[in-house]
């Protein structure tokens, strides 16, 4: 049976940086809702809504204080009700976020759990000191020690993210009813789903240290799914940091009732050392990438589903990544585009992604906001690192690279604030910025919305067959097939030429990044060409 998001592309909207409509620098729900016609005009079909509830914002909205309630800097639940609907008469689907690992320490049930006669006390993990100091070597995600001593009853929290942000105990049902009660309030006002944060981690057992993929995580999965979104028609997709092949098929097999697909990075960990940390710089081997994306595109090829991304929130801006942000900025964003958006799954665009935004670069931590980088600075500089070295770490793979102020126009704070914005504008934006991009017919924002409008428009984009085709290391070279039609994508991962053989029978050019309408035989690929071709 087919699904309504096997057909979508979803546009990850981070709202804090996407468009402020009241001039305090933040962005905002009536902010989305200005530019809804923008996305429209994209052509995507669903939000992907980063964390729009209650939060004191340590760590940007992914510390939740309230999950009934809207981040006052956002705007208010009548705004929420009304993007969502606003949307639906675009045929947009809002996909929330959800965040259930954790909450904020400023939760009331993590305020009531922190007196240990409260039967809140068992929403969240507590342990004794072990001989005076934590009870074991979990560390957080954002530096240090995962457990946290509490002063007032000598007992220790665990937060695999920040101090505030303590984890809940998945093994107390009640902890489970509530959450699934909290869901169905946000199924019932008409959503298109969620995206799940972190939700490979709710089957921890910390005492074993066992972190990821923990023995109960499908069975909690499957009670969600039965209790809560398995009700809708909607979509849900899973962050996995780890996830193999064989686990994403254990999320999204349709016959096992969990997820309909996952997030699963193991292309995106491929320029760091892998015995360290992502901070510990390496350069990408494009056959490895290769090697990668391929596996997954024929791992879940009939079975299972694949979610297609190069950028989030936390990740640094592909085209500074592994494109070429200077000279071949246009070319390479669009081959980028071109060979994700043609490959077999759902794929996700990052706002900002469609204009080929950039990483920004800091020369001191007063520039950081991001509470991951600040923690990792700190930690570094007193374990003897150089600060050139940690900025520079930074400057490659920090969060901030991707949460600069959305670039709207050439005018002051990129038409993002008419107030002074939350994190600097990257001073790049006049002229890196949607009304530019949508003036010219050669923008990469028009490759964008030409990938989304043949996904609409021809079944093999989504359905067909992945086969990989012989070529060149710094080639991708994939057709789609599906019964007698067959389309060809080739893409020059690299700035120096590449010679490739179009085989017999393939001219039409559909889409390329150069202007070329028709191939035959051996072809030379200039600096990141890429094309479909049937
Ligand atoms: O990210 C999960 C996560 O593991 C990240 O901290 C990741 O390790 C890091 O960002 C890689 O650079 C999710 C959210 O996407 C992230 O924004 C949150 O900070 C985190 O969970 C905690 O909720």
């Amino acid at each position: 049976m087919t699904k309504w998001w096997q057909q979508a592309v979803v546009y990850q909207i981070y709202p804090r940086s996407f468009q402020d409509s009241d001039g305090d620098g933040i962005g905002d729900l009536q902010g989305i809702i200005q530019r809804l016609p923008y996305l429209h005009k994209l052509g995507i079909t669903a939000i992907w809504l980063s964390p729009v509830y209650a939060s004191p914002n340590d760590d940007n909205g992914y510390d939740i204080s309230d999950y009934q309630a809207i981040m006052t800097e956002f705007g208010t639940m009548v705004d929420m009700e009304e993007l969502i609907a606003k949307a639906k008469d675009l045929d947009i689907r809002i996909v929330m976020d959800l965040v259930v690992n954790h909450t904020s320490d400023e939760h009331a049930w993590f305020v009531e759990a922190r007196n240990p006669k409260s039967p809140y006390r068992d929403y969240y993990i507590w342990r004794d000191p072990v001989a005076g100091d934590v009870p074991n070597g979990i560390r957080s995600n954002f530096s240090g020690s995962a457990w946290q001593l509490d002063e007032g009853s000598g007992q220790y929290y665990l937060h695999l993210f920040s101090q505030k942000q303590p984890d809940l105990n998945w093994e107390n049902p009640t902890v489970r009813a509530a959450i699934y009660q909290m869901m169905n309030f946000w199924l019932e006002k008409g959503i298109g789903g969620f995206r799940m944060d972190v939700i490979d981690l709710i089957g921890k057992q910390p005492d074993q240290e066992i972190l990821s993929n923990g023995p109960k995580l499908h069975d909690y999965l499957q009670e969600m799914q039965r209790e809560t979104f398995g009700n809708y028609d909607v979509m849900t997709v899973g962050e996995t940091w780890g996830a193999t092949p064989a686990e994403a098929m254990a999320y999204s097999d349709p016959e096992r009732n969990e997820l309909s697909m996952v997030f699963q990075f193991e292309h995106a960990v491929l320029d760091q050392d892998p015995a360290k940390e992502k901070w510990d710089l390496r350069p990408l081997n494009v056959g490895e990438l290769k090697a990668v994306l391929y596996k997954w595109q024929t791992a879940l090829g009939t079975k299972g589903w694949n979610s297609l991304f190069w950028n989030n929130h936390d990740l640094p801006r592909i085209v500074s990544r592994w494109g070429n942000d200077g000279k071949y900025r246009v070319a390479s964003a669009k081959m980028l585009a071109i060979l994700l958006h043609m490959m077999k799954g759902t794929p996700y665009i990052y706002q900002g992604e469609e204009i080929g935004m950039t990483n920004r670069t800091v020369t001191s931590l007063a520039e950081i906001d991001d509470i991951e980088s600040r923690n990792m600075y700190q930690e570094r500089l007193a374990e003897g690192y150089a600060e050139a070295e940690i900025l520079r770490s930074i400057n490659t793979k920090g969060r901030d690279n991707a949460r600069t102020p959305m670039q709207w126009s050439a005018e002051a704070q990129a038409g993002f604030t008419t107030g002074t914005p939350w994190l600097a504008v990257n001073p790049n934006y006049p002229e890196i910025n949607v009304a530019a991009a949508l003036a010219d017919p050669d923008s990469i924002f028009y490759t964008y919305q030409k990938l989304i409008q043949l996904r609409k428009e021809h079944a093999i984009v989504v359905w067909g067959d992945f086969i990989p085709h012989e070529a060149p290391e710094k080639v991708f070279f994939y057709e789609r097939r599906l019964a007698e039609e067959s389309w060809l994508v080739v893409a020059n991962f690299s700035e120096e030429p590449q010679m490739v053989t179009i085989p017999a029978g393939y001219t039409e050019v559909i889409l390329g990044n150069y202007p070329q309408t028709a191939v035959v035989g051996q072809i030379t690929l200039r600096p990141f060409e890429a094309m479909v071709i049937k």
